[in-house]
């Protein structure tokens, strides 16, 4: 499905991602046609009824041509609905929740940082799994590759938005209680399809240091992430508490996908322009 030409939609990392793109792409093809077929009647036209020598003054004048009225009323038509069908038929795909998730996080955004819960998680302490950015620490949201998780939105003070730019998806955060729980709208779900680093950001105006809320998305592949939850819900020796992000991270050393810290604070590449070093030179905080 995804492999029809980008025409500029960035690459997404979640199979919802990849829907928007089909459906980016097969509209754009449409569009396409149909701009090729009215050039090319107007080229026609311009060409076999251009002015002459000894035409007319002025053409001849017709009106009311019903059966052609009722076509060029009916084509448009079809082509809406169409439009529509798929419009809705990929929104639905993209908000569609099913109803046993591998994964549920609970996101809260606050003032300017953010923390990640994993519910039903429990740490040596007897809490659940968090992981909460610091002034100096940008906040590693560990997920695993392949497997459906949802997300609870919730903020603790004012309006935020949940953004990962290569899920190709946002979402306001609000405080509870408010419009945003109702009819599930603080809930959304996706499958990450490829393993690694993706920045994210708040994409609501939240404040003095709303720039500075940045988050990372570590997908890992399912098996080094069922390890990272181990860790987590483990007492670690060095500390007598259960393993921080970063030292479980460390621990499982896995090369660049197990960074204890963050390392990307660029979205996903678009290839608009050709790529860059310093795409990736942005380094930690
Ligand atoms: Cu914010």
């Amino acid at each position: 499905m995804a492999s029809l030409p980008r025409f500029g939609w960035p690459e997404g990392k979640t199979l919802q991602g990849e829907r928007m793109q089909w459906f980016w792409s097969a509209t754009f093809i449409a569009a396409l046609v149909v701009g090729v077929l009215v050039w090319g009647l107007m080229f026609w036209s311009f060409a076999v009824y251009r002015k002459r020598k000894g035409s007319p003054l002025y053409p001849k004048q017709t009106k009311e041509n019903l059966p052609l009225e009722l076509v060029y009323t009916a084509i448009p038509l079809v082509m809406v609905a169409v439009l529509f069908y798929f419009t809705v038929t990929t929104e639905n795909y993209v908000l569609k929740r099913k109803e046993n998730p591998d994964v549920t996080v609970a996101v809260t955004a606050f003032k300017w940082n953010w923390d990640f819960a994993y519910e039903g998680s429990k740490n040596a302490e007897g809490e659940e799994v968090h992981t909460v950015g610091t002034t100096d620490e940008i906040p590693l949201l560990v997920l695993p590759v392949g497997k459906t998780i949802e997300y609870h939105l919730q903020s603790k003070d004012v309006i935020h938005s949940f953004w990962v730019p290569d899920f190709l998806f946002k979402r306001d955060v609000f405080p509870f209680p408010d419009a945003n729980q109702v009819d599930n709208g603080d809930k959304f779900q996706n499958e990450i399809t490829e393993a690694g680093a993706m920045v994210g950001r708040c994409a609501e105006l939240c404040g003095q240091y709303h720039s500075m809320m940045q988050f990372e998305v570590r997908a890992l592949p399912a098996d080094l992430f069922a390890q990272y939850m181990d860790l987590r819900q483990t007492k670690n020796p060095a500390t007598g508490v259960s393993y921080t992000a970063a030292a479980a991270l460390t621990e499982m050393n896995c090369g660049e996908l197990c960074a204890p810290q963050a390392t990307t604070t660029y979205p996903m590449d678009t290839k608009r322009e050709s790529k860059s070093e310093i795409l990736r030179e942005g380094g930690a905080n």
